[in-house]
């Protein structure tokens, strides 16, 4: 990739770096975002989307499902991955071929070879939902990188350090990107301002995130 700085402006094409590591493929899940919701709602049929509770007694202002062999779960006793879906009792619906096909695409483009994901956390946002700084580190595998698409309305991401008090910067994300970062950015705090309700075309007031991982 080139050597432009860490936060320049960038059309609403082409690659925008955030780090070493990690960088925003503008619009890259365009071609496939009609095929992208279409799945999605058929995984929500089967697991519906829910507000779950974090260990410290909050509900979560982000709905959440997920697919693939394992699924990411918060309640009281803690956050982890699952095989089952805790409010189904059955496994998570499988990971749809187009899923599996945009995230291990996306993460050749950005520079990880053979990615295989085996969790989708299906993140979904109304206006005024947000996500509070944190780290992603409940995978068994830090080596592998993570692959986020978002669709839908715009949001802005706030991308740190390492450290919570690190300076944080703002990345706007809109329908159709794809966000990827690994190796020495894989630890980095993140997260996502309240939203702004500014309807999509496709998804009226709503933005739905797809987070791919190696969790097990
Ligand atoms: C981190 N979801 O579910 S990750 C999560 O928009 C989560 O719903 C976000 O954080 C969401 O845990 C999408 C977005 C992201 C993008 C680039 C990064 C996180 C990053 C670069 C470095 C570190
Ligand atoms: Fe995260």
């Amino acid at each position: 990739m080139s050597t432009r700085g860490l936060f320049d402006d960038m059309g609403l094409d082409g690659v925008h770096e955030l780090g070493p590591r990690a960088c925003v493929l503008r619009g890259f899940a365009r071609p496939v975002a009609g095929d992208l919701l279409k799945a999605i709602n058929e995984v929500a049929r089967i697991s519906a989307f829910r507000h779950l509770v974090t260990p410290g007694g909050y509900t979560m202002s982000v709905a959440m499902t997920n697919c693939g062999a394992l699924g990411w779960t918060s309640d009281r006793r803690g956050y982890r991955y699952s095989a089952i879906d805790p409010y189904t009792g059955s496994p998570w619906p499988a990971m749809p071929d187009s899923f599996k096909r945009l995230a291990h695409d996306a993460a050749a483009a950005a520079g990880f070879e053979a990615f295989e994901p085996d969790a989708c956390l299906i993140n979904r946002y109304a206006p005024g939902a947000k996500l509070s700084l944190h780290q992603d580190k409940d995978e068994r595998d830090l080596g592998a990188p993570i692959v986020s698409v978002s669709l839908g309305m715009p949001a802005v991401f706030l991308f740190g350090g390492l450290r919570r008090d690190d300076p944080t910067a703002k990345v706007p994300l809109f329908h159709g990107d794809v966000a990827v970062w690994g190796a020495e950015d894989r630890l980095r705090y993140h997260g996502v301002m309240p939203l702004k309700d500014d309807p999509h075309p496709d998804l009226g007031s709503y933005r739905i995130n797809l987070t791919f991982r190696k969790a097990g």
